[in-house]
């Protein structure tokens, strides 16, 4: 492997379907308030948004509609790549996920593998991830692979090998839920270690481990996910107090290491994402 001289794209991830305003008073909840949250992210360097639709009361939702004016708003705004999950929230039906590639996004997750989600299960059985991978290559959208565990790479890998992604994989190593691989430096050079093909990878560390994870992630030629979905704190005992500073010092620590930090038009280059 040879060091990555790309500019690195800041994801930035504010919402999530888990994380309340009682955890974290700064929470964006509705489209204005997302919009507005990613407006100030992509100011400080973010260049993808990987959005959750909430409803006003909070509740997690993959309405299109709601989704649509999301991204709408976003773009009123800033030129970010407009991502969106299919993951949502865990217990949502298949119907549930899939009708979020209605809002057609540029970028959208596809979870390549079911495992323990907390003291819940995460179900994304062979049928879902199938449906999902064929309906993005259908519409043009870009599959983001998440992969919360080596043998999902394999799963990842199974995909190409059937002719179900198109380009280079896009891969999201998901490291520190309760339930999928432990984040620790060895286990990102595992992930890595085990891409089928080669492909460009961010990487997205669950709480305390995403200032590490990510940083390690921008110094090895990876891409960098920050966000409240996935960290809440700025540092130990200390809630960030907004989205915006999370991509703030990513970029800041992106510059440190002698890293660019790209422009929505060069993530779409890099990410492989259509119309770049
Ligand atoms: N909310 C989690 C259950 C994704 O965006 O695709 C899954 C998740 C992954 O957030
Ligand atoms: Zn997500």
């Amino acid at each position: 492997m040879s060091w990555s001289t790309d500019p690195v794209v800041i994801t930035v991830a504010p919402t999530g379907a888990e994380v309340t305003r009682a955890q974290n008073p700064h929470l964006p909840i509705t489209p204005e308030e997302i919009a507005r949250e990613v407006a100030r992210s992509a100011a400080e360097g973010a260049s993808v948004v990987h959005i959750h639709a909430r409803l006003d009361d909070g509740q997690p939702t993959t309405d299109p509609e709601v989704l649509r004016r999301i991204a709408e708003l976003i773009r009123e705004r800033c030129d970010v790549v407009i991502g969106m999950s299919t993951g949502a929230q865990v217990g949502m039906s298949h119907e549930e996920r899939l009708r979020v590639l209605d809002a057609a996004p540029e970028i959208a997750s596809l979870n390549c593998g079911s495992l323990n989600f907390g003291n819940e299960i995460f179900d994304n059985d062979p049928a879902l991830i199938e449906a999902l991978a064929k309906r993005m290559q259908a519409d043009g959208i870009r599959p983001e692979l998440e992969t919360y565990d080596l043998g999902m790479l394999a799963t990842a890998g199974r995909l190409a090998e059937a002719g179900l992604l198109s380009g280079p994989p896009l891969y999201n190593f998901v490291m520190g839920v309760p339930g999928g691989i432990p984040a620790s430096p060895e286990n990102l050079l595992a992930m890595l270690h085990n891409r089928g093909r080669p492909g460009p990878w961010t990487v997205t560390g669950i709480g305390r481990h995403q200032l590490p994870l990510t940083t390690l992630a921008c110094a090895i030629g990876g891409h960098m996910r920050v966000g409240f979905e996935d960290n809440i704190y700025y540092r130990r005992g200390q809630l960030a107090t907004s989205n915006a500073e999370l991509v703030a010092r990513a970029r800041r620590l992106a510059g440190e290491l002698g890293r660019t930090v790209a422009t929505p038009g060069e993530a779409r280059r890099i990410l492989g994402v259509a119309d770049a």
